[in-house]
Order: C-alpha cells, then sequence, then structure tokens
C-alpha cells in the first residue's frame, strides 16, 4: 500500500550539519520524495505537532527543541516520501525515539544523544501510522507544496489574502 511519511530534520540535525547523510540514509528506501522546504517552526505549530505529548513533563523541552531555541537554528527541514510502506521504511531507517536504545546503524543511534536536562536529541522526526501522517502533513503543508494530491482538496479563491510576490 502507498502511504505518505512527513520527515523533519531538526534543528540538531541542521546543526551538525547531517542533511546530506540523513537524505542519502533515506534514500536506501526507493521511496518518492513528494515534496520538501525549510521552515521556520511558531510555537503553534510546535504545540499541535506535538500536542499528544503534552502532559508529559518534557513537553516544554521538546517545543523548544524542534523550534531551534536549543541549538540557535531557528527551522527544521519538512519533507514527504511517499511510497510503498513508507513510514515502516522510514521509521525502520530512523531507529527507536531514545537515542541510547536505537539500533547503533539506524540514523537516530548514528547520530542522537540524550542531553543532561534529558531531551531525546533524535535528529529526525517520521510519522508514526497513517493517521497521524494526514495529520502532520496537513499541518506542515499546503496542497499546492505537494507535487502529487495525496488528500482531497477544493480550490477557493482568496483574492484578498495578503501575500508576497516578486517586485
Ligand atoms: P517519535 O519521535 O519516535 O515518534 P514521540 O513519542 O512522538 O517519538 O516523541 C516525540 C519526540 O519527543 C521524540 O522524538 C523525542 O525527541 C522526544 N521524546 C519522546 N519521549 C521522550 C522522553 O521520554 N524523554 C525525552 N524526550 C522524549
Ligand atoms: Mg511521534
Amino acid at each position: 500500500m502507498n502511504q505518505a511519511a512527513l520527515i523533519l530534520i531538526k534543528p540538531d540535525g541542521l546543526k551538525k550539519s547531517l542533511t546530506g547523510n540523513i537524505l542519502t540514509r533515506l534514500s536506501e528506501t526507493k521511496l518518492e520524495i513528494v515534496a520538501a522546504k525549510m521552515v521556520r517552526v511558531s510555537k503553534e505549530l510546535a504545540e499541535e505537532h506535538y500536542r499528544h505529548l503534552k502532559d508529559r513533563p518534557f513537553f516544554g523541552e521538546i517545543i523548544k527543541y524542534l523550534r531551534g531555541e536549543l541549538h540557535n537554528r531557528k527551522k527544521v527541514m519538512a519533507l514527504i516520501y511517499w511510497g510503498e510502506e513508507a513510514i515502516k521504511k522510514c521509521r525502520q531507517l530512523a531507529g527507536a525515539t531514545n537515542p541510547e536504545e536505537a539500533d547503533p546503524t539506524s540514523i537516530r543511534g548514528s547520530y542522537g544523544r540524550i542531553t543532561t536536562s534529558g531531551v531525546y536529541e533524535n535528529v529526525i522526526h517520521v510519522s508514526s501510522d497513517g493517521p497521524d501522517a494526514e495529520r502532520e502533513i496537513k499541518l506542515w503543508f499546503q496542497p499546492d507544496e505537494i507535487i502529487v494530491e495525496l488528500y482531497p482538496c477544493k480550490e477557493v479563491i482568496d483574492k484578498e489574502k495578503k501575500r508576497k510576490v516578486w517586485a
């Protein structure tokens, strides 16, 4: 079954110059990249992304982490991988959430660490299942930014909306 998976290269991955390594590792999956962009993460976006962890003691820290406040890199790279069993394949390459428990040859096992304050800095995010991927993709991307129609869309005309165009 073809599926989509949201991948985020988190601020520690960017700071450690791991973008190339991570994309090379993910290319082993033979999946297709159908969207990619750099994002400056607002507090609202980070909190919505991690809303399932709202009641956990580390919630505040992972919001700061995703927003780049722990690494002085206020951005993440967001990508959508698409194809057969995309989530399973990407999560397998990513490795376990806790970088100390992750397979040492996985992305998180190779490049992650646990900070002294206890945050799992694990360099990438991967959606955990189909519904989670759909929720996350709709949060991080607009339909026009994805080169295939992953989910049903509708057309609207919003002339009123202020936006930048090339001068
Ligand atoms: P996942 O990223 O493997 O799907 P989630 O449970 O969704 O794992 O957690 C989101 C992120 O929160 C993790 O990637 C990690 O950075 C951080 N995190 C999760 N559990 C812990 C924990 O027990 N201590 C510290 N950080 C954690
Ligand atoms: Mg998760």
